[in-house]
């Protein structure tokens, strides 16, 4: 199925100049760039984003984490793109990411692992939204 996806480039990915080594990665497996912009989230809006997570011991610093500095967002198109790019990105934590993945390839750690991408449907739906308005998602003629 034809799907779109929210991905993020992290502050620590952004800082460390891999904005476009991370674009590339996901061009080459074939997924299509429908929007992009950086930006730089608030505390309450890195605390909305992440809003399910809001129990989670890892809340607080990863919210201010998110908030730290520029990151780049970003919506992709392709094949099953929602599980395509988690697969690309790899698991949460690094040291299990399988090789090749980004997180494997640039993750710092667990918290700062460069590549934010939604993990179903129902979240691809609230998070595109989050970013961009519906005059923003161009389609690749
Ligand atoms: P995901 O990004 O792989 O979907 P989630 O479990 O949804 O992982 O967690 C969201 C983000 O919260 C992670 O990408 C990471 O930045 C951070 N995070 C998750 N678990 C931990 C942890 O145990 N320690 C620190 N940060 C964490
Ligand atoms: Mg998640």
């Amino acid at each position: 199925m034809l799907e779109r996806t929210l991905v993020m480039i992290k502050p620590d990915g952004v800082q460390r100049n891999l904005i476009g080594k991370v674009i590339s990665i996901f061009e080459e497996n074939g997924l299509k760039v429908v929007a992009l912009k950086k930006t730089k989230l608030s505390k309450e809006q890195a605390k909305a984003f992440y809003i399910v997570h809001k129990e989670r011991p890892f809340y607080e610093d990863l919210t201010t984490y998110m908030s730290s500095g520029p990151i780049v967002a970003m919506v992709l198109e392709g094949e099953n793109a929602i599980q395509r790019v988690r697969e690309i990105m790899g698991a949460t934590d690094p040291k299990e990411a399988k090789e090749g993945t980004i997180r494997r390839l640039f993750a710092i750690d667990k918290e700062k692992n460069t590549v934010h991408g939604s993990d179903s449907p129902e979240s691809a739906k609230k998070e595109i939204p989050f970013f961009f308005s519906e005059q923003e998602l161009l389609d690749v003629a």
